[in-house]
């Protein structure tokens, strides 16, 4: 098959392109680590590294692998990963919740040594992906030897960190993982959270600022006060808990069953599989990590709702799915592994009006949210507006399932959107109004991993 060569003004526009996605990364670069954006985000986030080791995978392997061992520095002592480690330089008064909120979480006998602080939540599990994308951008012999090295380093602390989420986040062995806190999810408002945080009963939480609204142009692109008041209250209870995961379970208001960060898990775990391969790992551990994988896909698959034609997620205290239309209705394509039929449907989904066939939209993307979901707002946030991030997951899980011509749809789309709005964190769906942090790092990041010779990976994978 010929690869399409692109004329010369779109190779150059492309060129501008990766040469603004390089910038921003270089100018949110803290030294070993990436602040998630230049005044919004002033800290490094977890999921948010893996996305940008992915990106920085391909401009230079060495200081990808820094960008996830520096973040492994603060795994806690049952392996998890904290959310957010906080920036000591971070100017006071630029994040909140900041670092003397979580402090306390330094008190805990499973934390690592402070400061930095980090938090005591989690986000999705999309490091051993970006591992093992360093691995395989390491082509040559010096850097591929390194980049051996890097990974016989970071899988015994990747496998505790899966350790961690399928023993304290899945103790009934579902195959889903359990959040404590929409901002565990990564999609902080999205309505899949309504139901459950309405439920909340929320006390007296401490005033709090709305630093956040600083940064962006109008405040409807951001959570709510009302969104805040149960976001913190929900901190607030973890920490009455000291943070201990049995207590957590046994207490907390807010106990879901996640289908996005579980089906990045199973992802997450075929990657672990085989750097497992790579670094000789016991034949055991080969074992364990594929058990995981089924178990995965099989909680997912339960999680089917046939009238939506989406995977919806699960409240524990309500015992009852949430039903909302949003993106992470597709999860299980990240997951990989589904019957060629359900694939179909869920694809059919995808394509119809509910999603990139809604008649209006700018692009032909993914909203967020369904703009058939009531809860459908297309400024707020993960309301309604288009992530690159997802559009990358998104994409990434359509190439691993043969479904190239989308796949490069939605790279090509993306791509175009960011060329004319620039790095910003969303894009509005029906104008494609760049909203949000305007130097976001991963969104940089995705860029360079979708410029760096994708379509011969796409035919390769076809
Ligand atoms: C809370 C950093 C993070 C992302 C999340 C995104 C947003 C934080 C916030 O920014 O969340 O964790 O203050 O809104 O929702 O996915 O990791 O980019």
């Amino acid at each position: 098959m010929k690869v399409k060569t692109l004329p010369r003004s779109a190779l150059a526009g492309r060129e501008r392109l990766a040469a603004g996605a390089r910038e921003v990364l270089r100018q949110n670069d803290m030294g070993g680590w990436t602040r998630a954006a230049s005044d919004l985000y002033p800290h490094q986030w977890s999921w948010d590294t893996g996305f940008i080791a992915i990106g920085l995978a391909s401009l230079d392997t060495r200081r990808a692998a820094r960008e996830l061992l520096t973040l492994f520095q603060h795994q806690w002592k049952t392996g998890k990963v904290p959310h957010i480690v906080f920036n000591p330089a971070a100017p006071p008064g630029s994040y909140f919740p900041g670092p003397d909120h979580w402090a306390c979480a330094a008190a805990s006998a499973d934390a690592p040594p402070a400061p930095p602080y980090t938090s005591y939540l989690c986000q999705p599990p999309t490091h051993a992906i970006a591992a093992q994308r360093i691995w395989e951008a390491a082509s040559n012999g010096t850097a591929r030897a390194e980049a051996t090295a890097f990974l016989r380093e970071i899988y015994p602390m990747l496998l505790v960190w899966h350790r961690y989420l399928l023993t304290y986040r899945d103790p009934e062995e579902s195959g889903l993982l359990t959040i404590y806190h929409p901002w565990e999810s990564g999609t902080d408002n999205s309505p899949r959270w309504d139901a459950a945080l309405e439920a909340v009963e929320v006390g007296v939480a401490s005033p709090h600022p709305r630093y956040d609204l600083q940064h962006v142009d109008d405040p409807s692109q951001r959570p709510t006060d009302a969104d805040y008041d149960r976001y913190l209250w929900l901190v607030q209870l973890v920490k009455r808990a000291t943070c201990d995961e049995a207590t957590i379970y046994r207490s907390h208001p807010f106990l879901v069953k996640d289908v996005l960060f579980s089906a990045i898990l199973v992802a997450a775990n075929e990657a672990l599989l085989e750097i497992s391969r790579l670094v000789r790992a016991s034949h055991e551990d080969e074992e364990l990590i594929s058990s995981w994988i089924s178990r995965g896909r099989c909680g997912l698959e339960g999680r089917w709702d046939p009238e939506l034609r989406l995977y919806l997620d699960y409240d524990l205290r309500a015992a009852k799915p949430l039903r909302s239309r949003t993106v992470a209705g597709f999860s299980p394509l990240v997951a990989g592994g589904l019957k060629p039929r359900r694939l179909a449907t869920l694809l059919e989904t995808l394509r119809s009006p509910s999603f990139i066939g809604y008649p209006g939209l700018r692009r032909p993307l993914p909203p967020s949210t369904s703009p058939e979901d009531p809860g459908f707002d297309p400024r707020s946030y993960w309301r309604g507006p288009l992530w690159p991030v997802i559009d990358w997951l998104l994409w990434w899980s359509l190439v691993r399932a043969g479904e190239n011509q989308l796949a490069a749809r939605v790279r090509e789309s993306s791509l175009e959107q960011i060329a004319d709005g620039g790095f910003a964190e969303y894009f509005e769906p029906l104008t494609g109004a760049p909203l949000g942090s305007r130097e976001q790092s991963w969104t940089a990041a995705v860029v360079l991993d979708w410029l760096a010779s994708r379509p011969q990976r796409e035919l390769r994978a076809a």
